[in-house]
């Protein structure tokens, strides 16, 4: 039988592009130099595409392709994927939920704490020689027994909320309802009051139309000159001016980010700035969790194309 033709929006690991080279014939759209003459090209005989989270699938892409039947999405976001084009054509739509959720809820928990421990700088005190000539690393933070808000108590927020709880935290979060797994948490439904009540506040929200800058000036101000905003999300959540802004004048204390609008061309004011940790939308970048989202990427693939159910569909 010939193999399907598939459309490769971004990048795999070779682990990942081997086993997906064997299977199908993955077009590459990240090496065309002309995109569109690419998909007007390949278009026609595409039946599923193969993308990342951050990358999804637009509606040009979706419209170039007649014969497409499923969008695999190497991520559990799936914001960027057109999901009304898909939904119109009937096209489905898999992500890769689960897999990533530890390893993102810990790159959370470990920006708070090396940001509010002041640990990059500290490294940089020592190796520079500061600590010899200098003596000791400035005070800073406590991390343990402060208030914590998790905005968003999805897989990712429960894990985050769970690691806090280890260090002894006030928890609280919001969400669209109170959730019955998380009575031993205060459930705040305004997110202007749930920043008000946080020392630190981690967005973990699914982002959608609804949820963009949920995360608003007003959510920043009621957080304040002595909070931390900790995104592991989507940068579509904040109103990124509005956070610039705040950074900059001090209205809040700290933030570490991890997504960021346009990026990998992040904003060159988020460089200037000496209370941001900013980390490469790196959350489930770990050699284990890639590797179980490049495998369930495939099996979706696999599924979908033997007649079989798809694994963690989302259309
Ligand atoms: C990216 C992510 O997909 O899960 C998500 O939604 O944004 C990430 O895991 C990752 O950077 C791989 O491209």
């Amino acid at each position: 039988m010939s193999k399907v033709e598939i459309l490769q929006v971004g990048p795999y690991p070779e682990w990942d592009q081997i086993p997906l080279d064997a299977a199908f014939i993955a077009h590459r759209y990240f090496e065309a130099q002309d995109k569109a003459a690419f998909l007007a090209k390949v278009g026609p005989q595409i039946r599923a595409i193969a993308t990342r989270g951050e990358l999804g699938a637009n509606a040009d892409m979706i419209a170039a392709c007649p014969k497409l039947e499923l969008i695999s999405v190497y991520g559990v976001g799936y914001d960027a994927v057109d999901l009304n084009a898909a939904r119109a054509r009937g096209i489905r739509v898999t992500n890769t939920p689960d897999v990533l959720t530890n390893d993102v809820a810990d790159l959370g928990v470990a920006m708070m704490l090396a940001h509010s421990r002041g640990m990059i700088g500290a490294e940089a005190w020592v190796r520079d020689g500061s600590w010899a000539a200098k003596g000791l690393y400035p005070l800073k933070h406590r991390v343990w027994g402060k208030r914590a808000g998790v905005l968003g108590l999805g897989r990712i927020g429960f894990e985050v909320a769970k690691r806090l709880a280890g260090f002894d935290m006030d928890i609280a979060y919001s969400d669209i309802a109170a959730k019955d797994y998380a009575s031993q948490w205060e459930f705040v439904a305004d997110a202007t009051a749930l920043a008000a009540r946080s020392d630190f506040l981690f967005v973990t929200l699914a982002a959608s139309a609804a949820t963009r800058h949920i995360v608003n000036k007003n959510v920043i101000a009621a957080l304040g000159p002595q909070g931390m905003l900790i995104n592991i999300s989507r940068a579509s959540n904040i109103d990124e001016s509005a956070l610039l802004d705040a950074l900059e004048s001090g209205a809040l204390g700290s933030a570490a980010l991890d997504v960021f609008e346009g990026e990998p061309a992040l904003n060159p004011r988020f460089l200037a700035l000496p209370n941001v940790m900013l980390q490469p939308h790196h959350a489930s970048g770990t050699f284990e969790t890639r590797k179980a989202m490049g495998a369930l990427v495939r099996d979706n693939l696999m599924a979908h194309f033997a007649g079989k159910a798809l694994l963690t569909p989302v259309l």
